[in-house]
């Protein structure tokens, strides 16, 4: 059985581009990994990163001629729709035989109506992908029974068969590394802070944990993983830390997770274990505002952590409260006290747009992020995205624009924002994002700070790079 994982090209078929940087698609690379640890005998499978190779939808049409797989999995965030939809197409004329399955954020929050929508797609998993595709592809190689297959939406006399059991991994140590073998590794790059300080090697992204605690009403974790974390133990985060430095050169890390240490002790003994094991990297993680101890960052810190990225969303707390963030500016206050007392850079991304937004609350998160002065900003206007609370909540005030196309559910500029408060028009809210990056970054005192950390040519080159980011975003919002 041959099977391809495609990661489609959706920011170059009409979708707008994120922060800039290119990260492997490592939900494709777990899927890939276990199928190969789990199927005997093992299928022949690759991964097509079109997303990070820029590649034409020709191009991607070609590399499924060329390879011929009997199945096709793509991964599925909201403004990948159109893309995957074409794509979708092209399969079934290549060869109708050619089974499509799709998995990731927009599946999950469209269980039951996705495949009747794009009737080229066979099946779709809602949710944790491993046991289900694992499940499928056993069921189809033996032509057996679906409808058992937990999380499975499937066809049948034209209905959609949507099975809502769950089956999620309960040991996480137990799924094997990604299958970064099979991935174009050179081609990674953060656009986090430039960068962390190191200039050889490449980047890799690790996920140590699985979910989140916290109930966001814009976040759409809850959808994939449920409200429930799972985490993987030291030992097997740093066996994977010890294999991305030796096996790929890896010199810079970006922890992926909600909350990286959303358990104190893990994340102490995960640095203890790097320093022991003397890994030459340095990294960036995320975390919440209530998740900054002194003594845990230290030891970050000692091992290597160079970037905090905070979500603080808002100056304002009544939307705090709105957005039901579970954190104060209070304790953002406190959090940049350690984070600055140590030494740790820090981004802070900051969301305008959302429920019970006014200019004045929008004022409010313009001072407050002068006022924390991290390193970085990044500033969003707030997307519903489809499987959260507040695409509910939009939808039930008929704040959601039903002509805006999915491809448009993307977090920089958009033409026809998703969601339309009754007091601020999207120009409105777009002239305030603008701002917001600008008061943030020409402050005179911020512009000497980041003059003054100037070390060498890569830090100028940096510092330029950093400009021209800064110049694109702007410039994509006041179009
Ligand atoms: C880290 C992260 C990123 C990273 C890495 C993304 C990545 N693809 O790995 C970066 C910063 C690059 C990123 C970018 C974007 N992100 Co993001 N990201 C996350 C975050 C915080 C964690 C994702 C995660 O846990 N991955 C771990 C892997 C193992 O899980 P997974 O990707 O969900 O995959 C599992 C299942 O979903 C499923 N699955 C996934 N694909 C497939 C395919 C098949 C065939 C099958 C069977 C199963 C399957 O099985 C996988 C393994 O169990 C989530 C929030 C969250 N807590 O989930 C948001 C999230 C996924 N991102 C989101 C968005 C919007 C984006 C962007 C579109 C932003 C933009 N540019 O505007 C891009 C899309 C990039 C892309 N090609 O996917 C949204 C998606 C919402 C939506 N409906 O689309 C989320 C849910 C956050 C939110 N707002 O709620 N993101």
């Amino acid at each position: 059985m041959k099977i391809l994982f495609i990661n489609p090209p959706f920011t170059r078929f009409g979708g707008m581009e994120g922060q800039g940087g290119k990260t492997a698609p490592l939900n494709l690379a777990y899927l890939a990994a276990y199928i190969r640890e789990y199927h005997k005998p093992t299928p022949e499978i690759k991964i097509l990163d079109a997303e990070g190779l820029r590649l034409s939808m020709e191009e991607v049409k070609q590399h499924i001629k060329d390879f011929l797989p009997d199945l096709v999995g793509m991964t599925m965030p909201t403004p990948a729709y159109d893309c995957v939809k074409e794509i979708s197409r092209g399969i079934k004329n290549i060869s109708p035989k050619i089974k499509i399955v799709v998995g990731g954020p927009h599946p999950s929050a469209f269980p039951e109506t996705l495949i009747a929508e794009i009737p080229e797609i066979d099946f779709s998993i809602r949710g944790e992908g491993e046991i289900p595709l694992l499940e499928l592809i056993k069921a189809l190689k033996e032509n057996g029974n679906l409808d058992y297959i937990p999380s499975l939406s499937q066809k049948k006399d034209e209905k959609v068969f949507f099975n809502p059991e769950r089956a999620f991994i309960k040991d996480l140590d137990s799924i094997p590394f990604p299958a970064r073998d099979l991935l174009p590794n050179e081609i990674y790059y953060t656009s986090l802070p430039k960068k962390m300080g190191t200039t050889k090697g490449h980047l890799v992204n690790i996920f140590s944990s699985r979910g989140c605690l916290y109930n966001c009403t814009y976040c759409e974790s809850y959808a994939i993983w449920e409200r429930k974390v799972r985490l993987r133990s030291a030992q097997n985060v740093v066996a994977e830390i010890e294999e991305c430095v030796k096996k790929y050169g890896a010199s810079e890390i970006v922890f992926h997770d909600d909350i990286f240490p959303i358990n104190r002790e893990r994340a102490i003994e995960i640095c203890r274990q790097m320093k022991e094991k003397k890994l030459d990297i340095h990294w960036a993680c995320m975390t919440r505002v209530n998740f900054v101890w002194e003594n845990v960052m230290i030891a970050m810190k000692e091992a290597g952590c160079r970037i905090l990225n905070f979500g603080f969303e808002s100056g304002s707390e009544v939307i705090l409260k709105n957005i039901n963030k579970g954190a104060t500016t209070e304790q953002a206050r406190a959090a940049m006290r350690i984070c600055k007392k140590i030494g740790l850079r820090t981004m802070g991304n900051f969301m305008i747009g959302n429920l019970g937004e006014t200019e004045g609350t929008i004022r409010e998160t313009i001072n407050f992020a002068k006022e924390l002065n991290t390193d970085t900003i990044g500033v969003f206007v707030t997307i519903p995205y489809p499987g959260t609370k507040l695409y509910e909540q939009a939808k039930e005030l008929g704040y959601l624009n039903e002509k805006t196309p999915w491809k448009d559910y993307a977090s920089v500029a958009v033409s026809e924002p998703p969601m339309r408060l009754p007091n601020l028009s999207p120009e409105r809210l777009r002239y305030w994002q603008s701002r917001a990056l600008r008061e943030f970054y020409f402050r005179p005192a911020y512009i000497l700070k980041r003059l003054r950390e100037i070390r060498s040519w890569q830090d100028i080159k940096n510092l330029f790079d950093g400009f021209i980011l800064f110049l694109k975003i702007t410039l994509r919002i006041s179009k």
